[in-house]
């Protein structure tokens, strides 16, 4: 009894002494091995950190190259997580340096050299270009080729005649730059993940993992993971977030096999083999403010910038831009059911802009699409209940006989669209395809089907395309809005909000009448100051007007501020004309401020030259001017 007493009591005690403090353990590739993980002796390995910390520790990862794989051993807890940062500079290869001696001739201009690494070698670069894999042989690998030996533990390489030992050679030798398997609250920051068999960094039935801030390149499969592996096992929540992905063997992002409350935002992924994020079997997880462009497949034409498929359910993808990529910026296929795409940018691609396919009751609501190869929006392939709002397609598939929407004879079950904006430059073509009906304007098609009563065929005069700004300029999609549609969102691509602009009528819907169309609000422009004085000159005790009316602003000017050079309190006000009289005689400038609802300024000056009234002295009688004084 006393016993177990006094383990309740140091229990408590713990309790009220709080956390122990976390431990920063130092990490130096350049340090004398094994360290202890002080400053100054730190360890060698970022595993010899790995193996000691505990919750709420930091593995604190100095610039350098590691050539080790980290799979944490420890999960961290509530609040306190375990956190792998990484200076910048700190690099994990996921191969080994084979330069320099070792190399000898095998046969023709193929060198060979014994080779053992954790995982058998993907790729090998030499001098940073990637070799051609060859399954032939030792005797037929091509020139620019490498084959491996993986009984003999052999790798072969042929440059066509020289030596690889005098050129800079990286062999794949390790799966993972970080495999977080299992665990939960890991924090991953701040490295350079390069060269890995498999994956840069995956995570794999962990939840609680935040991976961000990390630069993941050149694997040879799929750059980052998460994954679920099967159901019942799930990984989620996760956040992967300012991550850049790029040249990757296959897709830069990879989410799949059970993935739930993931949130994966401002990542940028390009210039990778396969889609620039593909996730299946992804549910309720929010993608936001990703970048994915000039991700393509060699010799292949199905690569997106971001893809949802297989029975990925539920989720929000918001504020992203897709541009350049080989096939199409946006899609949804294979059961991909009730997603939302809202306020997502894509351009330039090199097949639709949004292609909707194989699904249920997908969201498009508020995005842009321009100049995309094929149709902006298309819808096809047994899609049911497909609701679009407030997008803007402007002159896709022009070259292709594409449009601006495609909806096929199988997908308008359920088909409902309004208030969008399907434009098209130039004569000839179509900007509408709906089951085989193909129509020139809008308001045939509205007239045909009921969708789009509040359409537009109307030029939504981008402010500059070409220049990559699909800002909408005056016209269809200014103040027009429906803000009541299901999902949308007020705050645009760039996270502004609406404004209201005071030359155009408000033809919106919902609240507020004035969003626009589109993926972005048009941007509030600064006012323009004008001010008119009189008279001029003026004498001294004389009524002045400022008059500041001819003053614009695209939203309205919401405040005027008269200073008026004298020394006397600024005059501020709602509107434009102020009045004022000069006690004394001189040349003072006279300041006009105008501020719009947006905060922003303009100043306009107007100097005005004060006289003294000249009076004839008059015999018993004081001036004007001195009856004034005295009063
Ligand atoms: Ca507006
Ligand atoms: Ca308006
Ligand atoms: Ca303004």
């Amino acid at each position: 009894m006393a016993f177990g007493r006094s383990l309740l009591l140091g229990a408590w005690l713990i309790g009220i002494a709080g956390p122990v403090a976390a431990v920063v353990h130092e990490v130096d590739a350049a340090a004398s091995c094994p360290g202890s993980g002080t400053s100054a002796a730190p360890y060698c390995t970022i595993g010899a950190a790995a193996a000691v910390a505990v919750p709420g520790d930091v593995v604190n990862v100095a610039a350098g190259i590691y050539r080790e794989q980290v799979s944490p051993p420890a999960s961290g807890a509530a609040g306190l997580p375990i956190t792998y940062r990484g200076a910048p500079g700190a690099r994990i290869h996921g191969t080994n340096d084979l330069s320099g001696a070792g190399w000898t001739l095998a046969s023709g201009t193929t060198y060979e050299i014994a080779y053992d690494p954790d995982t058998n070698p993907a790729q090998v670069f030499v001098d940073g270009k990637k070799l051609a894999p060859s399954a032939a042989g030792p005797g037929a690998v091509p020139v620019n080729g490498f084959f491996y030996d993986g009984v003999a533990h052999v790798l072969y390489v042929n440059l066509g005649g020289d030596d690889p030992g005098r050129h800079d050679v990286e062999a794949g030798a390790r799966s993972f730059g970080f495999d977080v398997n299992g665990r939960s609250y890991i924090v991953v920051e701040g490295f350079e993940v390069r060269g890995h068999n498999t994956n840069g960094i995956r995570v794999r039935s962990s939840s609680h993992v935040v991976v961000r801030g990390n630069r993941v390149l050149q694997a040879a499969s799929f750059g980052l993971v998460a994954d679920g592996t099967t159901a019942p096992t799930t990984t989620g929540p996760v956040e992967i977030s300012g991550n850049e992905i790029l040249e990757n063997g296959d897709a830069g992002l990879r989410l799949r096999n059970n993935v739930v409350q993931a949130t994966v935002s401002r990542n940028r992924s390009h210039h990778n083999d396969n889609h620039g994020l593909l996730a299946t079997q992804t549910s309720a997880s929010v993608f936001s403010g990703n970048v994915f462009y000039a991700n393509a497949r060699p010799g292949g034409a199905s690569t997106t910038g971001m893809h949802l498929a297989g029975d990925s359910d539920g989720n929000r993808v918001e504020r992203n831009l897709a541009y350049r990529n080989q096939d199409t910026g946006f899609q949804l296929s294979d059961g991909a059911d009730a997603n939302l795409l809202v306020r997502n940018v894509s351009w330039g691609n090199g097949d639709h802009g949004f292609d909707v396919r194989e699904c249920d009751g997908a969201r498009i609501v508020s995005n842009t699409a321009w100049a995309n190869v094929n149709d902006g929006f298309s819808i096809e392939d047994n899609v049911s209940n497909a609701y679009l709002r407030n997008n803007v397609a402007s002159d896709n598939g022009l070259l292709t006989n594409g449009n601006d929407l495609f909806v096929d004879a199988t997908s308008t079950a359920g088909f409902s669209s309004d208030y969008d904006v399907f434009h098209r430059s130039t004569a000839g073509g179509n900007s509408i395809d709906y089951a085989g009906a193909e129509f020139t304007a809008v308001a045939d098609f509205a007239a045909a089907t009921g969708n789009e009563m509040h359409g537009s065929s109307a030029n939504p005069n981008f402010v500059d395309p070409d220049g990559g700004d699909l800002h909408p300029g005056l016209g269809p999609a200014i103040d027009s809005a429906d803000a009541g549609a299901s999902g949308f969102q007020p705050l645009d691509f760039d996270g502004r909000a609406p404004i209201d602009v005071s030359s155009v009528p408000d033809t919106g819907a919902g609240v507020p009448t004035y969003a626009d169309r589109g993926a972005l609000e048009r941007i509030d422009t600064a006012p323009v100051a004008r001010l008119r004085v009189t008279p001029k000159p003026a004498n001294v005790g004389q009524l002045v007007t400022a008059n500041g009316s001819a003053s614009s602003d695209d939203a309205g000017i919401v405040s005027y501020r008269f200073a008026w050079g004298d020394g006397t309190a600024d005059t501020v006000q709602s509107g434009p004309v102020a009045t004022h009289v000069f006690a004394r005689k001189g040349n003072f400038k006279v300041r006009l401020t105008v501020t719009d609802g947006a905060g922003q300024a303009s100043t306009v000056q107007s100097a005005v030259n004060v006289k003294a009234v000249k009076t004839k002295p008059v015999k018993g009688k004081p001036s004007k001017v001195k009856r004034a004084a005295k009063r």
